[in-house]
């Protein structure tokens, strides 16, 4: 049933087009259309089987994580996400710019970025209650760190202009969960980085006007920037540019920055028609296309020359808010197995300040595993399906290079001799 049901990526728009050319943007505000999660898409965590004397008991559900080799990477296989776990660094700070996430969710809350300038004791499931009398820093109502938000502790809601970026949709909290949920804590299943930093940013807003949710798009990669994230994860896009938005991603990418974007589910060709933020032709961009377990291309993703790999998209299992789990479909889920492989490339760098976007953007796209060969997929995307092992195998090759920044990829090595 799920394979009939595609997940609708949530929609940018443009923002300085407005004033220039608003008859066409009014023209994609009409075309475009937000309806909300169909409820069938929800699996309630009591309906799966779990089995609570294993560490991740959804684990076995999780096709993906087979897909893009992570088991392969980390063998012997007997506790995988265990070695996973020590091969990711909580050093990497990940940006989901998305609908906000559920910061109370066991799989969720170990994982969040934390601005040290706002925190205290800042503890997400009490904090709304006892916000009346708390006196630290992330919640003293002053802006600590001057940064032009006031106790921003885990990130910020750019809806609502609030520092609580709940997840009251769905798919903030599904796409953190695929990154990063916490490995081997008998809840639930892993992210493809179970120990990373997750910076909620919440830009969407399912009732809100398209332009408003362009306009907190751009506020958010703002944030992100200024705020020091490695990674950006959007799990969205629109078809037409916005000069506001490429500019902040081009100070993303000045910045160092690797930003991963979905490729679009209009099942076209973003060579003919682009997506964007995925079609800008920044060198910092990631695009991904979504594929099921089968190896092809899902009829409604977006794919072309444009598009660098595909990842798992169809009946992705994941956390949704309320602490719940439950399947989705698109190239959103596709787009978040990259940024996690990104977060578990970065944690190979002995210092984090050596984060390079390129060396990361050259190990996942040489490390790929090619599509089948067939007229359904033959070129529809430039490079293969994202591949853990292959990517760490490039990175491993990578200290061979003059110049390259050091990495310490020691801990793999003893695994795969054991
Ligand atoms: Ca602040
Ligand atoms: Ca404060
Ligand atoms: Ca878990």
């Amino acid at each position: 049933m799920f394979e009939k049901l595609g997940i609708v990526v949530l929609m940018a728009f443009t923002l300085t087009g407005w004033a220039k050319e608003p008859s066409l943007v009014e023209k994609r505000i009409k075309q475009l259309n937000y309806p909300p999660l169909p409820e069938t898409l929800f699996v309630p965590s009591e309906n799966l089987p779990v089995s609570t004397s294993q560490l991740d008991p959804l684990i076995s559900q999780d096709w993906a994580l087979t897909s893009i080799g992570l088991f392969e990477a980390f063998t012997p296989l007997v506790q995988p996400l265990k070695t996973g776990v020590s091969s990711c660094s909580k050093n990497v700070i990940v940006a989901v710019v998305d609908t906000g996430i559920d910061y109370s969710h066991p799989e969720l809350r170990d994982n969040l970025w934390v601005n040290s300038a706002e925190s205290g004791s800042w503890n997400p499931p009490s904090h709304l209650a006892s916000q009346n009398s708390c006196r630290d820093k992330s919640c003293n109502g002053i802006d600590d760190d001057n940064n032009g938000f006031i106790d921003d502790v885990i990130g910020w809601d750019f809806v609502n202009d609030v520092p609580f970026p709940y997840d009251t949709h769905g798919h903030g909290s599904h796409i953190s969960g695929i990154i990063g949920a916490t490995a081997a804590n008998g809840v639930g299943l892993a992210g493809v980085c179970p120990r990373v930093r997750i910076m909620a940013l919440k830009y969407y807003d399912s009732s809100g006007a398209g332009f408003n949710n362009l306009q907190n798009t751009v506020k958010a990669f703002h944030y992100a920037n200024k705020m020091g994230a490695h990674i950006i994860n959007y799990s969205g896009g629109g078809a037409e540019a916005a000069s506001a938005e490429r500019m902040a991603l081009e100070d993303s990418k000045s910045r160092g920055m690797l930003v991963v974007a979905a490729a679009g589910n209009d099942g076209r060709s973003n060579d003919i028609m682009p997506y964007y933020p995925a079609s800008y032709p920044l060198d910092n961009i990631i695009s991904v296309a979504s594929i099921n377990r089968q190896d092809q291309l899902l009829p409604s993703s977006n794919f072309g020359k444009g598009v660098h790999v595909a990842a798992p998209g169809l009946s992705v299992l994941s956390t949704l808010p309320g602490g719940r789990f439950g399947m989705m479909t698109g190239t959103s889920q596709a787009t978040a197995f990259v940024t996690g492989a990104a977060a578990l490339l970065a944690s190979q760098f002995k210092d984090i300040k050596d984060f390079d976007y390129q060396a990361i953007k050259t190990w996942l796209l040489k490390g790929v595993r090619s599509m089948p060969d067939n007229s359904q997929n033959n070129t529809l995307v430039s490079n293969g399906i994202i591949s853990v092992s292959g990517s760490l195998k490039q990175a491993k090759g990578w200290t061979t290079q003059k110049g390259a920044p050091s990495i310490a990829l020691e801990a793999t090595k003893k695994r795969n001799r054991n």
